[in-house]
């Protein structure tokens, strides 16, 4: 598809599994549209929401004064993001998207996962975000577009709700033994998109504590990861109301580091879902480099008002 010029357009490196072909995802403003460009930042936005899309390439960064080139691009582009969004003042981080080459490889003698996790949480401390509790959601993948990484983002002007997973540990209170730093992201945001209610689901993992479980097993870390989905949505309904969701209701994008996992996957997700889920399959390398899949998922509700309620 050629897509406006005008248009922030977010290109994911990712085989589908699924079908051949490739998709587009749009998010659909309202009112009056304004795009543009700030450093290496494509964006646009309503008077409510904004999104934005960076690629960077990590040759642009040398290693030096203690951080690898690929923490730098991480900070870099956090930093610009933070500073877009203090500009326009869009203050609310819903959702982060991350797409980072090499995830599970070492370099500089760290894993790339955490260099991208320092960089990240360096640039929030620099802006004064909280780097817990208060968090965006988010999802982490690995690419093989070689030294490049692509972030996209939604903002907003209303406060999100941030939702955490019973069953596991905040990712922000991770142990150290998952790196110097604790990944920045909650388990889920609501947000209020206009009429809508949305609830994004972070990628979600075969993780119970902060344990990762079944390693071996793609059957059993997919029903892990759907019992930790259904979890965030029990959180969610329980703090939304009148909302609620189901499993049914969720579109869900599925990351599979074996191509040949995908129909096991997929058996198992029909199977827990019931009805045939709304879901596509793409080829990635998951941040730790014994889990076989992440699963990430949104849905929205129109927002219900009580009679006699004022919007
Ligand atoms: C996990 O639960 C699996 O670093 O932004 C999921 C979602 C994961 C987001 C991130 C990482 C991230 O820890 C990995």
């Amino acid at each position: 598809m050629q897509a406006d010029r005008d248009i922030p357009c977010l290109r994911v490196p990712m085989q589908r599994l699924d079908i051949g072909d490739s998709i587009c995802e749009v998010w659909h403003g309202s009112g009056h549209l304004t795009q543009g460009q700030c450093g290496t930042i494509h964006y646009r936005h309503d008077e409510g929401v904004l999104f934005g899309v960076i690629a960077l390439s990590e040759t642009l960064f040398e290693a030096g004064a203690g951080k690898t080139p690929l923490q730098q691009a991480t900070e870099s582009a956090y930093r610009q993001v933070f500073a877009l969004l203090d500009t326009l003042h869009y203050p609310y981080l819903f959702r982060f998207w991350n797409y980072i080459a090499d995830i599970n490889t070492h370099s500089f003698g760290l894993e790339r996962y955490h260099q991208f996790n320092l960089g990240r949480q360096d640039a929030f401390l620099a802006h004064g975000r909280d780097v817990v509790g208060n968090v965006p959601a988010a999802c982490a993948l690995g690419t093989t577009a070689q030294g490049l990484l692509i972030i996209a983002f939604l903002a907003g002007r209303v406060a999100p709700l941030n939702i955490e997973n019973p069953r596991q540990i905040s990712a922000y209170e991770y142990p150290q033994e998952y790196g110097p730093r604790s990944p920045t992201f909650s388990r889920a945001s609501l947000v209020r998109l206009g009429q809508d209610e949305v609830l994004f689901i972070s990628g979600t993992a075969s993780i119970v504590g902060h344990a990762t479980l079944h390693p071996a097993d793609v059957v059993a870390q997919t029903r892990e990861t759907m019992a930790n989905i259904k979890a965030v949505l029990a959180e969610a309904n329980r703090l939304a109301s009148p909302s609620w969701f189901d499993l049914s209701s969720l579109s869900y994008k599925v990351y599979v580091r074996h191509p040949a996992d995908q129909a096991q996957i997929r058996a198992e997700l029909e199977r827990i879902v019931g009805t045939a889920p709304n879901a596509i399959y793409l080829r990635a390398d998951v941040c730790r480099q014994d889990l076989l899949l992440e699963i990430e998922a949104t849905a929205a509700q129109p927002l219900v008002f009580m009679s006699g309620q004022k919007d």
